[in-house]
């Protein structure tokens, strides 16, 4: 079982790259911000509390997107992998997932840090604004609040990850699918000495 943590600034390419990953590796698909857009979007409480901080490109609140994660791993117990997009985004969400996941007898098995200029993911996520709806992606204040938040509380879980020897770095700009055999390149090293 590979478990992959796609990492990455806002606009690096995660949920793009994700969707390629599936359909390759038959991975399970965990994203928070996908998750955390289908509750706004049902009205939920959830919804309302999170699209508040959403909207101000600030991170939710830790103990909220672990709950969901892991309602999401007792849903799919007999997954043969989890690509987990979007999380973890704080050193305190990436310890709850170790937890998370030794109690299933499983642990992460690589982090694929996608590495893209500021100045790129800002152009990329305007672009996006245009036809996506997102509020978040609407103006470069908004962008730049996103990133600030990013370099605070998320590039830290590089770190935590470097630690335990499962960080591989790709380089994020290019065409996507160079960019998909890069990172289908670093899980099959993985993979393969896990055989
Ligand atoms: P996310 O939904 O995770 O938003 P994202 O980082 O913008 O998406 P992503 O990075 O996947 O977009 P992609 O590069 O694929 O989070 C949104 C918000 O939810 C956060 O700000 C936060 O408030 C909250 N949240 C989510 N998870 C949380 C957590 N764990 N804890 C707390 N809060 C959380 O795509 C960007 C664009 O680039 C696309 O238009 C794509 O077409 C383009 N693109 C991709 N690859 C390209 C390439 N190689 N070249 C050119 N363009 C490319």
């Amino acid at each position: 079982m590979i478990n992959l943590v796609l990492f990455g600034p806002p606009g690096a390419g995660k949920g793009t790259q994700s969707e390629n990953l599936i359909n390759k590796y038959q991975f399970v698909h965990l994203s928070t911000g996908d998750l955390l857009r289908s509750e706004i979007k049902a009205g939920t409480e959830l919804g309302q509390k999170a699209a508040t901080l959403m909207d101000q490109g600030i991170l939710v609140p830790d103990e909220v997107v672990i709950g969901m994660i892991e309602n999401k791993l007792q849903a799919h117990r007999n997954a043969k992998g989890f690509i987990f997009d979007g999380f973890p985004r704080t050193v305190k969400q990436a310890e709850a997932l170790d937890k998370l996941l030794s109690q299933y007898g499983e642990n992460i098995s690589l982090m694929v840090a996608l590495e893209v200029p500021d100045q790129e993911l800002l152009t990329r996520l305007l672009e996006r604004g245009k036809s996506s709806g997102r509020p978040d992606d609407q103006n470069e204040t908004l962008i730049a609040k996103r990133i600030e938040e990013y370099n605070n509380k998320t590039a830290p879980v590089a770190d935590f990850y470097k630690k335990q020897g499962k960080f591989h770095p790709v380089h994020g700009v290019g065409s996507i699918e160079e960019i998909f055999n890069n990172i289908c390149a670093e899980i099959d090293k993985v993979d393969g000495s896990t055989h």
